[in-house]
């Protein structure tokens, strides 16, 4: 497959305006009639009609009325000799919907129809202009058998509907959509089938009432309170933060079973995930509820930031994605309420970020958040493109400040609404409506930050000087080579601080008497100088993770225990422990040695865990250790077995030392009454089962029986699936015998429930590694009954909880995981491409494994590589991975 190239870009060669679409649904065999108003783009040179088409089975094209000649190019189909003026162009072809297990374009699932087009799926439902710069005004008529398929929906406003008369169409009826907005062809959706919705009026500040719906398959309806809930609360956030309003009468939100991410943000018919859309507190956790809530506004904010305003084109995507996560975090946090529930926010969200795209960032698969090139454009929605993209929108935040901000916004939607642009023109507005601001004067430096690819290494080295009182903090900054990339320049990285004394009280930083401030660091090396500085200070360093970078400031443990204990910013309290942690498991991983905490640490972890004050959800996050494939991005080399055993023997001394400590806070942290998924009782249940985790885990090593038969207890009483799938994790994870019958009953209990027999596939996929054991159960389990490729959450729920999030079971000696990879990713591939290449991604960081798995590892790649018939979406991928 060609390489596209970020600066190639060009017009297109013509607009389509107006596109009056129908369907005859038909799982077998839909026929699709596009009649399309053309016109010639006067910008570019004159050149044939290039249509995108793919899987399409062309039955006619007209142009005003008349037979054209044509021909077939690859996945084109070229019209040599268009008219020059505006002119009708109608193209009729079939599908098979029923045979789409890609799903991308229309498929079937459950027995209805779905879509999804962004990227490039409409081409897979009929020949068109398939780029988002070219935006036009959809009509769509749906004709289906009316019993299969009550339920008929596309974009937009209903405009007619009806039962069809003639003969050929008996049982059938239609419905007809009209969507006002131009809009670009991902956006397109089409559902259809029986299907039944929760329904809700809403009245927005401008006075205009709109109709909320969000459609599920019978049985759901009840699950689907908490979705309808984060749509109201997101719309009102984005009226109150923003000044955007919902501009349709009618929302519509639907459901679906099968598809590859978690949700999609059609115009006006968003299409989800129902991983990502039901909950109730019997089936879906704390968790679940809360990412519940964040896409469902994530995909809500994208009705102006992605539809409103759209990419020009797909190297653009953060300009959509990073500013909607970006939104979708703030509105959590807003959501959260108190100031440690936001900092409980940001601490995920990091935590995420570090896990997921830090490795990304220096793998093979390392881009800029605006990609420069690439062969298949749905390999590139990912972390770097989402996360570190959203860290850049937060960062301008920071550098103009929150009303700052808000004006760039408005200014961005005065000047590009209805339009199709790119990052630069965000960045531009923003900077022009804070001028003179730290941004505006440094813009075209701060725009590094969507061309270099790498995560910035920052040095901190302060020097406190008795005789003049004053401090001099030297900050230096370097980013490694990517590929394509061998040398970096100097990015703009704010560092919000403040210096703390060594008794912890904030010191001000100058006359103003201000404790914190931000730094812009924009060169190699900078000094900053404080004065007044009587001894020498604890610096506190990119609080609240100011940008998405590595900060090495060489802080003793004595200066972490300072601000872990007293700093303002909980962030970095958080952090402080985080890097009291990892610096005890990396010495002990670098000197090959067995790995002992000590005393001031766990007494430290001990004053967390038994603190008056603080929050339950903040102590659950303080006493969690440094996730395993954050601890490998500091090695140079990277041995996940022994990573793994060194962070077990951290989790077995924590739980023996604290035994008491963690009796007390299971005790402490029981919810009476019913089920809310509130910050306050979400972080006391996380806590509640961090500590029958530990207790669990310390019952193994002592032969003590009590605990596992408390857990045991605990998951069959349990009135929530927060509760029973903490209890069911805390025996698994620590291997106990009830371990066994409780995942029985587990699975006996919710066998009818698909999305929660994914959690008891990842829940076993995840555990721990001991001897084997877990990776030898995961290879049974996909002959269990229950499991299938063909539905991506379960795919996902054993083979990437497997091979992505589980790497000592993954990485063994004698590359049992690696072969079961290649012939899963080959399996899938030809059967889901999207999903085959993100389980490739398995593979990315190959390079810095320690032998045998690195040789063993490489081999797998290149097998899999030397197959002639992978998709360009696994093909990507391995060759990325071997270049
Ligand atoms: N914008 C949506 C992207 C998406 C997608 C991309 C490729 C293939 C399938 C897909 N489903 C959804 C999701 C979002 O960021 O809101
Ligand atoms: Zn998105």
């Amino acid at each position: 497959a060609p390489l596209i190239q970020r600066l190639d870009y060009q017009q297109p060669a013509f607009w389509i305006r107006k596109v009056d679409l129908s369907f005859d649904l038909d799982p077998a065999k839909t026929i699709v009639t596009s009649k399309m108003q053309v016109e010639r783009n006067r910008a570019v040179p004159h050149g044939p009609l290039r249509l995108h088409g793919e899987e399409l089975n062309l039955l006619r094209a007209l142009i005003n009325g008349a037979g054209v000649s044509f021909r077939q190019e690859g996945h084109e189909l070229v019209i040599d000799n268009p008219p020059d003026e505006d002119f009708a162009l109608e193209i009729r072809n079939t599908i098979c919907p029923e045979k789409n297990t890609a799903l991308s374009g229309l498929y079937t699932s459950g027995g209805s129809f779905f879509t999804q087009c962004e990227a490039e799926g409409f081409r897979r439902i009929t020949y068109f202009l398939d780029r988002p710069d070219v935006m036009a005004v959809y009509t769509v008529t749906l004709r289906a058998d009316a019993t299969k398929y009550p339920v008929l929906l596309s974009n937009g406003n209903l405009v007619d509907s009806g039962t069809l008369e003639e003969p050929g169409n008996k049982g059938r009826h239609f419905a007809v959509w009209h969507d006002p907005f131009p809009k670009p062809s991902y956006l397109f959706a089409v559902v259809a089938g029986d299907l039944v919705a929760r329904e809700q009026r809403v009245r927005t500040r401008a006075g205009k009432d709109h109709l909320l719906q969000v459609y599920v398959r019978r049985g759901d309806l009840e699950k689907t309170e908490h979705a309808m809930n984060s749509l109201i609360a997101s719309i009102v956030w984005d009226e109150a933060r923003f000044g955007l309003p919902l501009d349709l009468e009618r929302f519509m939100v639907v459901g679906v079973s099968d598809f590859n991410m978690g949700a999609m943000e059609n115009k006006g018919l968003n299409i989800f995930n129902t991983a990502a859309l039901l909950a109730s507190p019997a089936t879906a956790t704390d968790a679940d509820f809360a990412r519940i809530e964040s896409i469902v506004a994530h995909e809500y904010f994208h009705n102006w930031t992605g539809n409103r305003v759209t990419c020009r084109d797909w190297f653009q995507l953060s300009l959509k994605e990073g500013l909607t996560v970006f939104r979708d975090q703030e509105f959590s946090m807003d959501m959260a309420g108190s100031s440690s529930a936001r900092a409980v926010c940001r601490i995920q969200d990091v935590r995420q970020l570090r896990a997921l795209q830090f490795p990304e960032d220096s793998g093979a698969m390392a881009h800029p958040v605006r990609p420069d090139s690439y062969s298949e454009i749905n390999n590139f929605y990912t972390a770097t493109v989402y996360e570190k993209g959203s860290e850049v929108v937060r960062m301008y935040q920071t550098l103009v400040g929150r009303k700052g901000f808000e004006a760039g916004m408005k200014l961005y939607f005065e000047r590009h609404d209805g339009q199709a642009v790119t990052c630069d023109d965000f960045a531009q507005a923003i900077a022009d409506a804070n001028p003179g601001s730290a941004l505006a004067t440094r813009l075209d430096t701060f725009k590094r930050w969507y061309s270099q690819a790498g995560t910035p290494r920052v040095k901190a080295h302060g020097e406190h000087d008795a005789a003049t009182r004053t401090y001099t903090l030297r900050l230096t900054q370097h980013t490694p080579a990517t590929p394509g990339q061998p040398t970096k320049l100097p990015q703009v990285i704010p560092v919000v601080m403040g210096l703390l004394d060594r008794h912890g009280a904030a010191l001000a930083l100058n006359a103003a008497g201000d404790t914190e401030t931000v730094l812009v660091l924009d060169q190699a090396e900078q000094t900053f100088v404080f004065e007044n500085i009587d001894a020498e200070p604890v610096p506190s360093l990119l609080r609240g993770f100011s940008a998405p970078v590595v900060l090495d400031d060489g802080l003793s443990d004595a200066a972490l225990l300072v601000l872990m204990r007293h700093d303002s910013d909980a962030f970095n309290r958080w952090e402080a422990g985080q890097r009291l942690a990892l610096n005890r498991i990396l010495a002990a991983l670098r000197a090959g040695q067995p790995l002992v905490l000590s005393n001031a640490f766990i007494e430290a972890m001990r004053g967390v865990l038994n603190h008056p004050e603080l929050d339950a959800a903040f102590k659950e996050l303080a006493l969690t250790l440094p996730g395993e494939s954050y601890i490998a991005e500091q090695l140079d080399v990277v041995d996940p077995q022994a990573i793994h055993a060194a962070v077990m023997a951290a989790q077995r001394q924590l739980a023996s030392a604290l035994r008491d400590d963690w009796t007390a806070a299971f005790e402490a942290n029981q919810i009476a009454g019913g089920y809310t998924p509130d910050p306050v009782s979400s972080g006391k249940r996380a806590l509640a089962n961090l500590a029958l985790s530990m207790l669990v885990l310390d019952a193994q090593a002592t032969g003590d029986t009590v605990w596992p038969g408390k857990a045991y207890q605990r998951f069959k009483d349990a009135s929530n699936m927060t509760d029973r799938l903490g209890a069911l994790a805390a025996l698994v994870n620590a291997g106990a015998e009830l371990a066994q019958p409780a995942l029985e009953r587990f699975h006996a209990l919710f066998k009818d429930d698909a999305l929660v027999i994914d959690k008891w596939f990842a829940l076993q996929a995840r555990a721990p590694e001991s001897d084997g054991r877990v990776f030898a159960r995961a290879k049974t389990l996909t002959k269990h009954a229950d499991f299938t490729l063909k539905n991506p959450n379960r795919a996902r729920s054993l083979l990437a909880s497997l091979c992505m999030f589980n790497p000592a079971a993954f990485h063994r000696a004698d590359a049992a995981g690696y072969v079961f990879w290649a012939e899963q990713v080959l399996a899938v591939d030809a059967i889901n491409p999207q999903l085959a290449s993100r389980i490739a991604r398995a593979m990315d960081r190959w390079s810095v494994l320690a032998e045998p798995y690195r040789s063993a590892a490489r081999e797998a790649v290149a097998r899999v590589a030397a197959k002639p018939d992978l998709s360009t979406d696994v093909r990507e991928i391995v060759e990325r991975a071997l270049a």
